[in-house]
């Protein structure tokens, strides 16, 4: 081996791997310690934004720009600092597969109808009034509502109301970009028009507790909109049994029609940690991107420490040893891409044996503040 390594450092071998690049051909001798290492090095890096930074520049966003005179979206999104800037505009992603994004709409502001290959779902962080309208469909939206938008789908908002309305959006844009299916289409008009009655999955659906007859072979997830209080209702209902000590209560948002994740790609939860609970450490192959929708407490995330309080949001990565920490009743809601991992038989989860199922604090993370 040790005789090996020298003859890889020879003169011959390091000019033989500079000839072969100029005729665009790669040293996999080179490439391959980095390519494939022993267990997931995501460049996507654990990270945490307050909360009132977001909101901040959301509204200075607001004074500059309205999303009907360009830009389509007023939406900041998450650059993981891990991942690398693509000049001009900047491109990093929020993980290695998931974008995610704050948009901001205010009374009276039309964000206008389009359709693209990216699915796209949405959780309600402030205020109520607007709708989005999905082909044909408009779902008026509130705070703690979770809406998903399939791939493919007309959409556009209008805010109805009359205070400014946040949510959090998550699309799967990198991996649509990563593979080079990317599709993208201007509605004819501004808004689409209404073609259904306004709610009408919700009024259909109950929630997910039936489905109509008609529905028995829906692909697309047909509920738009999964409404706050059902959610909570659902959590509190698993509080008669014990808490998952990984994962304390959860609930993942699904399609009724056949009971898969509500989106094909990613897959959205809900967690309850009542006040005081600390969940084991465990880490598993998909990341995720969080948002406090309640609460507050902390993460320790590879050693590290992340406070966090109700608005905040943050990355965990692949691979990453983590656990939650709550010091008030906490609703945690998080987006991660195991429907991605699962497709690609990639998905592996282990609990952290040692002391106890606990890590060790070496470090606390700094949140860049406003
Ligand atoms: O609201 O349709 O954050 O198309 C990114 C792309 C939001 C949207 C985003 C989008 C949208
Ligand atoms: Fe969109």
């Amino acid at each position: 081996m040790g005789e090996t390594n020298e003859f890889m450092k020879s003169q011959i071998v390091k000019d033989f791997t500079r000839d072969i690049q100029q005729y665009h051909l790669g040293p996999l001798w080179e490439a391959i310690p980095d390519l494939m290492k022993q267990t997931p090095e995501p460049q996507a890096q654990a990270y945490l934004w307050k909360g009132e930074l977001i909101k901040k520049k959301l509204m200075e966003a607001a004074e500059i720009f309205t999303p009907e005179r360009g830009g389509e979206r007023r939406a900041i999104y998450f650059q993981n600092p891990g991942l690398t800037y693509r000049e001009p505009w900047g491109w990093a992603s929020t993980t290695q597969t998931v974008y995610a994004a704050a948009q901001l709409l205010l009374p009276g502001e039309k964000a206008p109808s389009h359709r693209h290959s990216q699915n796209a779902l949405r959780f309600v962080t402030d205020g109520q009034g607007a709708y989005t309208i999905v082909q044909g469909q408009r779902v008026f939206i509130e705070e703690g509502d979770f809406l998903i938008t399939p791939k493919g789908l007309w959409h556009g908002h209008e805010h109805l109301g009359d205070e400014p309305m946040v949510w959090m959006d998550a699309l799967d844009i990198p991996t649509v970009y990563s593979i080079a299916g990317t599709f993208f289409d201007h509605y004819p008009e501004q808004l689409e028009a209404p073609s259904v009655p306004d709610n009408y999955s919700e009024l259909r659906y109950q929630g997910g507790m039936v489905r109509p007859l008609s529905d028995r072979y829906s692909a697309i997830a047909p509920l738009a909109n999964f409404k706050w209080q059902r959610t909570v209702d659902a959590l509190q209902g698993l509080r008669a049994f014990d808490a998952d000590p990984y994962n304390a209560f959860g609930v993942e948002y699904i399609n009724p029609s056949n009971g898969q994740t509500a989106n094909p790609t990613m897959a959205a939860w809900m967690q309850f940690l009542p006040d005081g609970f600390h969940t084991k450490a465990q880490r598993h192959t998909h990341s995720s991107i969080y948002h406090v929708k309640e609460g507050s407490g902390y993460s320790i995330i590879n050693g590290v420490r992340f406070d966090w309080t109700k608005g905040d949001y943050f990355v965990i990565p692949n691979w990453a040893w983590y656990e939650h920490c709550a010091s008030q009743n906490t609703y945690l809601f998080s987006v991660n891409d195991l429907p991605i991992m699962e497709r690609f038989d990639l998905e592996k989860q282990q609990p952290l044996e040692t002391n106890n199922g606990y890590q060790e604090v070496k470090s606390e993370f700094a949140p860049v503040l406003v």
